[in-house]
């Protein structure tokens, strides 16, 4: 009864896949069996917990054989393997996921139903695997369906991070960090590979003997590889994610040892594996630390170890995170194996490839030469050797230019000395690739050109996608099941098939039920926000949704700005017409990102005064949605009515909430940014709401100087917004609390909200105004879901695999 997703929800998904009588029976018995020999408990004592870790062996074991198998078959067909490199894997839950990707829901829903358990409580229960920040982990757990649906002979390559992302607690309207113990009642989807273990070095220095390289005096680690099964929908594929975990060495600090303090010496042995101890909590920022360069040393020569002892292989580096698995190739070839420099070059040029995933400086990596040379010294060497035949190669084609071979080293001279990751990147790769058009295109024309007039051939837009089973299947049966019922189920393999469910669109009885699907999880979302947060939401009320990572350019200020000019329009003619709107914003903000935090208080703050003024009633009303994580966006989507996708243009490589929004049947309100391009492409204008500058206004603003002032001066309410901000109207107690965030908005803006506000309350109008006729409102909706068949990162990864990776799918049969 406290879950306010189980009553129908079990209901829902019963509706088209009949459990098989003899496979629910096999369930119960291996539940029962696990709860015993595994959780060694009986149905008297044992926990919710206890249950839910019943279930997941029994679907673990379920689907072990097909692992076994897969793996057997990409051995004996010795075929070309893709390995994805990747700092994040945002996971979220596995549960439901296995379970319907192994097509043994129904079963297993039945098989609970009969024990007398709930099904969502039991769900409930899974931490979720947070390794991950945002858009870029959660790509990474896309791409892993996508790679296992498709049958290609894919792994994925991280680290198991004993914390991920932190757990948001929300306090007096300020946000509080505490770690995520994800680890703490143990993890039943993954399985330790202790015999597999690797040594990984750090410091020391390079000696050369007859032109002979040696990296020696090492500080040395362990990386134990932890494997993670990724099942495929309706196939017998099932890949691996394989995280690697720090271990001491076993000969660690022998100078302790050596001078006799044995028990300080092994208390030591910790400080080693910090190493994977926690994710780093940035996105879109670039952390310089020493520990963070230790961790991505750390993923890339493990997991190098790995490949190299396997035949053909194609390397996906997941940003330049994972970059230096250039250099330590390099230096396995080179050093170890004696190959020539220019055969090991050609092997990594046609190993790797390159994804650009931001445009914002203060994102790319540069690392300082000074700690290279500390902590990686023979890499740093390697470096110098790449930079210095890239050099010698751009003065042949550029003669006298020496203006260009300063800005395209890989070594930046100005300030402290450092090296540019992604300029490292591009050169060694075959493929460099941004996520959506737009972003692609501003890779070539903006930070990358002089490497685009170098190499044009090599650069590529791969437009992102989201996987279906999850993001529509897992979260929205409802909606699955409509879908199915008009179109059949192929959608989930194909997801252009959704085209089919245009031809509805001036049927009213399918308009109807569409509306139903989305009221009903409005209804279940407002009751888990009432129940977690408590805030009672008005039904009919517009579920305006953005969640996200909280960040400048994202522009939550905006949305925040738009949130007071509602109120003030209520309180101005409080008899007016108004349409209800329920605003939701939902994301972490980086633990030392001081102006995001600062805004997760504004919005906590506007939200206390509107939320408790009487005059508003039902029809304004604003939450924040505290810890928003994977298994949290599992509940957002399908409730909302409306997607914010406000960055300033040119800012967003991608978005991918933007899809998921799209694929639930919520409009989107949104700047002509990252992927809302093509999503404005796919469904067209009169299903979308787009309002703001386009790229090209954005830089000529920028050029002729932005002023805020001169918009702020221009609208009497986005005066007004910012006047009550800065005197405290949503601060009473302290009325300069937000004075820094004013003096941003009016005076170093590097976003230009002010001069997007009144186009953007504009097209909130608009919203509003259309959201009056619930059918067109709903015929919307469908065009929307109809037309989001290119954002399924199956597309994403049949293009990867035709394009970049030249890997053909590889049937798994079972004997
Ligand atoms: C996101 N990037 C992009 N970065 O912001 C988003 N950064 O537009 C895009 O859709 C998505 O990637 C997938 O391509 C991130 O999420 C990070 O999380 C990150 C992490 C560490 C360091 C820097």
């Amino acid at each position: 009864a406290s879950n306010p997703f189980s009553v129908d929800r079990r209901k829902q998904i019963s509706v088209r896949e009949i459990p098989q009588f003899e496979n629910v029976q096999e369930i119960k018995k291996s539940f029962n069996r696990h709860l015993h020999y595994t959780e060694l408990k009986d149905r008297n004592n044992a926990t919710g917990r206890d249950f839910y870790f019943a279930l997941a062996h029994t679907v673990r074991e379920y689907i072990a054989s097909r692992w076994i198998r897969s793996q057997q078959t990409y051995y004996k067909k010795d075929c070309k393997r893709v390995y994805y490199l990747s700092m994040e894997y945002y996971m979220g839950r596995a549960l439901t996921n296995t379970m319907i990707n192994a097509r043994i829901y129904a079963e297993c829903d039945e098989a609970m139903y009969e024990l007398g358990l709930e099904m969502e409580e039991l769900e409930e229960k899974e931490e979720d695997a947070g390794l991950g920040n945002g858009g870029l982990g959660r790509l990474a757990a896309c791409f892993l369906d996508s790679l296992a649906t498709l049958s290609y002979p894919a792994y994925g390559y991280g680290i198991r991070y004993e914390y991920g992302i932190f757990t948001q607690k929300i306090v007096n309207g300020n946000q509080i960090e505490e770690p995520d113990d994800w680890l703490r009642y143990g993890n039943p989807w993954e399985k330790p590979r202790p015999e597999y273990i690797i040594p990984v070095n750090y410091y020391g220095h390079v000696e050369e003997h007859d032109g002979v390289c040696k990296w020696v005096d090492t500080t040395q680690v362990m990386a134990m590889p932890y494997d993670t099964p990724i099942p495929g929908y309706d196939n017998n594929t099932v890949n691996t994610l394989r995280l690697w975990s720090c271990k001491s060495s076993k000969d660690f600090d022998l100078s302790h040892f050596n001078a006799g303090d044995y028990v300080q010496a092994v208390c030591d042995r910790n400080l080693a594996e910090n190493i994977s101890r926690v994710l780093y909590p940035n996105d879109n920022f670039f952390i310089g630390k020493e520990l963070r360069l230790k961790q991505e040393y750390f993923l890339v020569a493990a997991t190098l170890h790995d490949i190299v002892r396997r035949y053909k292989a194609a390397i996906q580096l997941n940003d330049t995170h994972p970059a230096l698995a250039i250099p330590e190739l390099m230096r396995i070839l080179v050093d170890i194996e004696q190959l020539s420099w220019e055969k090991a070059w050609n092997i990594c040029n046609s190993t790797f490839a390159y994804t650009n995933h931001t445009l914002l400086p203060e994102a790319l990596e540069r690392w300082p030469v000074s700690m290279l040379e500390h902590v990686l010294p023979r890499h740093l060497q390697i470096i110098y050797k790449i930079n210095h035949h890239h050099l010698e190669n751009i003065s042949k084609l550029y003669p006298g230019d020496f203006d260009r071979i300063k800005r395209m080293s890989l070594v930046e001279e100005e300030g402290e000395k450092r090296i540019n990751m992604a300029f490292l990147a591009i050169i060694a790769s075959h493929s460099i690739n941004g996520v959506a058009e737009l972003h692609s295109s501003l890779l070539k024309s903006l930070v990358f050109k002089d490497f685009y007039e170098l190499s044009p051939e090599k650069f590529q837009n791969k437009t992102n996608g989201i996987t279906p089973r999850r993001w529509i299947v897992l979260c929205n049966p409802g909606l699955s099941d409509l879908i199915s019922e008009k179109i059949n189920d192929d959608w989930k393999i194909n997801l252009y098939e959704l085209k089919k469910l245009q031809e509805f669109k001036n049927d009213k009885t399918f308009l109807q039920s569409l509306y139903q699907v989305k009221q009903d999880n409005k209804r279940r979302f407002a009751k888990y926000i009432e129940d977690t947060f408590g805030v009672k939401l008005n039904l009919a009320s517009i579920f305006d949704i953005q969640v996200k990572r909280l960040h400048e350019y994202k522009r939550q200020l905006l949305n925040a700005l738009h949130m007071i000019t509602l109120y003030n329009r209520i309180k101005k003619d409080p008899n007016a017409s108004f349409v209800p709107r329920s605003i939701m914003i939902g994301g972490k903000a980086a633990p030392g990102y001081y102006v995001a935090k600062k805004i997760i208080l504004l919005i906590n703050s506007i939200a206390k005064i509107i939320n408790n003024d009487p005059i508003v009633g039902d029809r304004l009303k604003i939450v924040f949605l505290e810890n928003y994580k994977v298994s949290v966006a599992e509940k957002v989507f399908p409730a909302a009515d409306l997607s914010e996708q406000i960055s300033t243009a040119g800012t967003e490589a991608s978005g991918t909430g933007n899809m998921k929004f799209m694929a639930n049947g919520a409009l989107t309100i949104g700047t002509l940014d990252g992927a809302n391009v093509e999503m404005l492409e796919e469904m067209g204008e009169d299903n979308m709401f787009i309002f703001g500058m386009t790229v090209k206004e954005v830089e000529s603003l920028k050029r002729k100087g932005y002023d805020a002032r001169k918009f702020y001066e221009a609208n009497e309410e986005l005066k007004m917004a910012i006047d009550q901000i800065k005197d405290g109207v949503y601060s009473p107690t302290q009325p300069d609390l937000f004075h820094d965030l004013v003096d941003i908005l009016l005076y170093h803006d590097r976003f230009c909200l002010l001069a997007d506000y009144e186009s953007y309350v504009k097209c909130q109008e608009r919203v509003s105004e259309a959201y009056k006729d619930r059918i067109a409102w709903t015929r919307m909706c469908l065009l929307n879901i109809a037309n989001c068949g290119k954002f399924s990162s199956d597309r994403t990864i049949n293009e990867y695999a035709k394009d970049i990776w030249d890997i053909k799918p590889v049937t798994v049969d079972m004997a």
